[in-house]
């Protein structure tokens, strides 16, 4: 087991509290830019602008979001209607965006409130899922792009609650079933791209190019009170999920941070907000950085190939890959948002559903190796520069807590597993989930070996716990 000294470097920028557990192969000498490391740059940069008092706040706010780690995304609006299909004919790309797609005038658009009446929506249930999935929080669009708002909002008729025969407010029934199961929940808005106002940004067909609106007059007279509504009718919100910055120059987010900050300092601002003022980095869609990552940061993803429901989409991730997706993310400093798209009738896709409960399986036996969990300080699992190119490896991934040291192991090996080279001393190895029959733990030259039945106990990914012994400081 070789410890790339570039992944090391990495390792390296991590926390003070773990450089104890940085393994003992020298920090030689960086020869190139290791892979992730502008994630890296990015990453560190958004902390970088915060005051001292800003930089406390923030610690104080984010300290529940850094243990929680697994969340449920929800995209969910009148795109669920055509579900992908325009006139009888599909149209490409995510389901959410099929409006722009299409280019489908305001006008005809509008038309699909009418019909939309999901009688079979159930917050109940679709917050007990999330909790059975192991999720600790839910973002779900309250307006996306198409400038439809899934709420009651008194600032525009065009919501759920006055232009739909359904007439209720699903948001307010979600944050109580939140509330009831001790979930946090927050809210995806779309502040910058709004189709259906003459001056929201993106919707060219109807209202000409972008430069030539007057932006302000949408911010002020619809975004602006709407996410004051949000954060005000609906209990304690903890995360406002922004999303696409265009046209957002810094004296614009500022007006949108500002009255997060105002009106619920424990909310989180993500990474899409604009420029400066965010709590954390938002990866690009479905992308895991190759590296341990420091700082803050979070990866939203799909488990199809679409946020918003598409009938045609059937292209499940396994509740393997997502386990393992998970597990990586976490052994590198990040947080998974997964999303499920609803149908107009307000069901979350049976093998959405079924997929996300077996990971949930999962996390009730391991999840001690996930929540609150720390990153790997290790480095040479995730993979080696292989001609010029990072070639993900796969078989094992490492999350840490004090004292103790989490291997979730996705290629079972025959006989044994050796332990990464590192100062610290192993004292104790079990499995999760059976903490009282000890593996026997063997060291020769240094190395030391974790001994394994012929089985793997989990079907998925099964994680041995190991107990170390850290060396005091000052001493090598
Ligand atoms: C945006 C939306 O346009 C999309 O509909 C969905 O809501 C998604 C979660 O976010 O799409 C993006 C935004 C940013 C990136 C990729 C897709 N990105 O930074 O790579």
């Amino acid at each position: 087991m070789k410890n790339s000294p570039a992944i090391l470097i990495v390792t390296a920028l991590l926390s003070a509290q773990l450089t104890h557990l940085v393994p003992c192969a020298s920090a030689a000498a960086k020869k190139s830019a290791p892979p992730g490391a502008d994630i890296a740059r990015r990453s560190e940069s958004v902390a970088a602008h915060r005051s001292p008092e800003e930089q406390a706040a923030h610690e104080a706010r984010i300290a529940w979001w850094r243990e929680a780690k697994f969340g449920l995304f929800i995209h969910w609006g009148l795109y669920a209607l055509p579900a992908g299909e325009w006139k009888g004919k599909p149209v490409a790309g995510i389901g959410e965006w099929i409006m722009n797609r299409a280019k489908i005038p305001v006008k005809e658009y509008e038309q699909l409130a009418k019909q939309f009446n999901p009688v079979k929506f159930n917050a109940e249930e679709w917050v007990q899922m999330a909790e059975d999935a192991g999720m600790k929080y839910i973002v779900i669009t309250s307006k996306h792009h198409d400038g439809f708002a899934m709420f009651g909002s008194k600032t525009s008729p065009y919501n759920i609650v006055d232009a739909t025969p359904f007439k209720r407010d699903p948001m307010k029934e979600l944050a109580a079933a939140c509330a009831r199961h001790g979930i946090k929940f927050g809210f995806y808005y779309s502040q910058a791209q709004d189709w259906h106002e003459p001056n929201g940004a993106g919707n060219t067909w109807d209202f000409g190019p972008d430069n030539r609106k007057d932006y302000d007059q949408y911010l002020r007279g619809k975004a602006e009170p709407q996410v004051r509504e949000l954060l005000t009718g609906y209990g304690p919100i903890c995360l406002v999920w922004f999303d696409t910055p265009r046209m957002m120059t810094p004296e614009r987010t500022a007006r949108f941070a500002q009255l997060v900050r105002t009106l619920q300092p424990n909310c989180l601002i993500d990474g899409r907000l604009g420029p400066g003022d965010g709590d954390y980095l938002s990866m690009g869609d479905n992308k895991i950085p190759p590296m341990v990552v420091p700082g803050d940061w979070e990866v939203p993803a799909t488990l199809n190939h679409t946020w918003g429901f598409k009938k045609d989409d059937t292209d499940w991730k396994t509740p393997e890959d997502l386990t393992f997706k998970l597990v990586d993310i976490v052994s590198k400093g990040g947080n998974y948002l997964l999303n499920v798209g609803p149908t107009a009738e307000g069901v979350i896709p049976q093998a959405s559903q079924d997929n996300l409960r077996r990971v949930g399986r999962w996390l009730k036996v391991n999840g001690e190796a996930i929540y609150g969990a720390r990153p790997t300080p290790f480095g040479a699992e995730l993979g080696a520069q292989v001609d010029g190119r990072f070639r993900e490896a796969k078989d094992w991934r490492c999350t840490t807590k004090p004292g103790k040291f989490y291997f979730t192991l996705f290629t079972w090996p025959a006989g044994s597993f050796q332990l990464p080279p590192m100062k610290a001393k192993a004292t104790k190895a079990w499995f999760l989930g059976d903490a009282r029959t000890p593996l026997r733990l063997t060291t020769t030259d240094g190395k030391t070996t974790v001994s394994l039945p012929e089985k793997a106990p989990d079907n998925i990914a099964s994680v041995i716990a190991v107990e170390i012994d850290v060396p005091k400081p000052g001493k090598d």
